[in-house]
């Protein structure tokens, strides 16, 4: 049994070893990777009077891409001295070289790049050993970059003779080659004003094997997915922010809403205010009927629940919802009761008869009816199905709403759908609810 298990430990070691393992194939791809394939020898030496030699003016590191801002663009060897004070280069990475790039007073970006033209698909380490410091505030900051993917690092705060004693960072980012074919790794800086400088040396590209695990980007990691869950806000304290949210609008409906004249069976009517107030268009009717339904709402579901805000009460709430419906069932065509502003009734009572979205206004009709349906009297219950029964009259006889090039009437089948849907759950038991159900589906 222990035997066993230990044969399992070590199996098991094994793979976690093997999991990791990565093979150095820089020599194989990237070309003056250590950026000791300049001879300094040839290169115009670039002094300071202040102390010295600062290193070798390159426009680019052999086999390597510079743009952007390269106005101090060197070579550097141990025995150069760096800007700002921040001391001589000293130690090296690799080798006896580095690649130097430094901004003063000014912001700009560099990319330093090499593309490799071809690298086989599998799964890589690209990595960098890098010195950076700043001064001024010059926070300068630089992302590694391989095959699309990126990772950005800040520059150190620097100080007076800080490079000697400063460790070289290893940078590094994992990626994936999709496909066999060039790749392009490199640097891009992001230079901030007030004095910051960079050495890059020891370039290194690695092979994962083809098992290992390449973490995501945190920026394509979702700040909501698998965080906004069931977990993160319980179902019961968002449906109550939801209606405290619609508590807190019911300032704006109270402001929103005018008295109308009494309809002709002398009941009193109001309508909510709109681009079209109280017209028979859909800006003068849909307003005003999803309005009544979110009164109605409000009054039957919040009551007791959420706080309105101290200029609204509920009996204002259920007047507005009340009156507002009165005004919708009496000034459409089934009923007229009354006109509505423009002189005419609005609403579909046939397919001879009828206009373009109209069901969609008539389904808030519905839902504000259906949400105060208790106080309704038998009287205007009828209204209310006269309404309903003329708008579906319509959805029986019209053809069935369908597009395809840029307009699917997809939304258009929605609403015709919901109309029939709210007729059938208030009168489910009608002589035309097996019609209205057989067109609903
Ligand atoms: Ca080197």
């Amino acid at each position: 049994m222990n035997r066993l298990l230990l044969t399992i430990m070590a199996v098991l070691a094994f793979t976690a070893s093997w999991a990791d393992d990565k093979t150095d194939v820089t020599a194989k791809y990237v070309v003056n990777a250590s950026f000791e394939g300049d001879d300094i020898s040839t290169l115009t030496p670039v002094n300071n009077s202040a102390d010295g030699l600062r290193g070798y003016a390159v426009s680019n590191p052999t086999d390597w891409t510079v743009s952007g801002y390269k106005d101090v663009s060197l070579i550097v060897t141990s025995n150069c001295y760096t800007d700002n004070n921040f001391g001589l280069v000293d130690k090296l990475a690799d080798g006896n070289q580095a690649y130097y790039l430094r901004m003063a007073w000014s912001t700009n970006t560099t990319t330093i790049s090499q593309t490799i033209s071809s690298l086989p698909k599998g799964k890589y380490q690209l990595k960098v050993s890098v010195r950076s410091a700043y001064t001024n505030g010059a926070t300068s900051s630089f992302d590694i970059k391989a095959a699309g993917r990126s990772s950005s690092t800040t520059f150190t705060q620097g100080s007076t003779n800080c490079f000697p004693s400063m460790k070289w960072d290893v940078v590094s980012i994992d990626f994936e080659q999709k496909v066999n074919g060039s790749a392009t790794i490199g640097f891009d800086i992001t230079w901030a004003s007030g004095g910051s400088c960079i050495m890059f040396d020891d370039v290194r590209l690695y092979q994962h094997s083809d098992d290992y695990v390449i973490q995501p980007d945190p920026a394509d990691i979702s700040p909501t997915e698998g965080v906004i869950t069931s977990d993160f806000v319980t179902e019961e304290s968002m449906k109550h922010d939801l209606l405290q949210m619609l508590a807190n609008f019911a300032v704006y409906m109270k402001n929103d809403f005018q008295s109308s004249s009494n309809n002709s069976a002398g009941e009193q009517t109001g309508v909510f205010k709109g681009e079209s107030t109280g017209n028979s268009n859909e800006a003068g009717v849909r307003t005003n009927a999803d309005l009544s339904m979110i009164c109605a709402f409000l009054v039957k579901y919040g009551k007791r629940v959420v706080t309105l805000p101290s200029e609204v009460t509920w009996d204002d709430l259920e007047a507005m919802a009340k009156k507002s419906l009165v005004f919708a069932y009496s000034t459409h065509k089934a009923n007229n009761l009354k006109k509505c502003n423009d002189g005419n009734n609005w609403g579909s009572v046939s397919n001879a008869d009828h206009v373009w979205e109209s069901s969609l206004w008539a389904m808030s009709v519905a839902y504000s009816a259906f949400f105060q349906w208790d106080k309704l009297s038998d009287t205007q219950k009828n209204y209310i199905y006269k309404l309903l029964k003329a708008e579906c009259n319509y959805e029986l006889e019209r053809s069935i709403p369908t597009g395809y090039a840029g307009d699917t009437k997809a939304e258009e089948n929605g609403w015709e759908a919901d109309v029939l849907a709210a007729t059938l759950g208030l009168f489910p038991k009608d002589d035309l609810a097996p019609k209205w159900f057989a067109r609903l589906r």
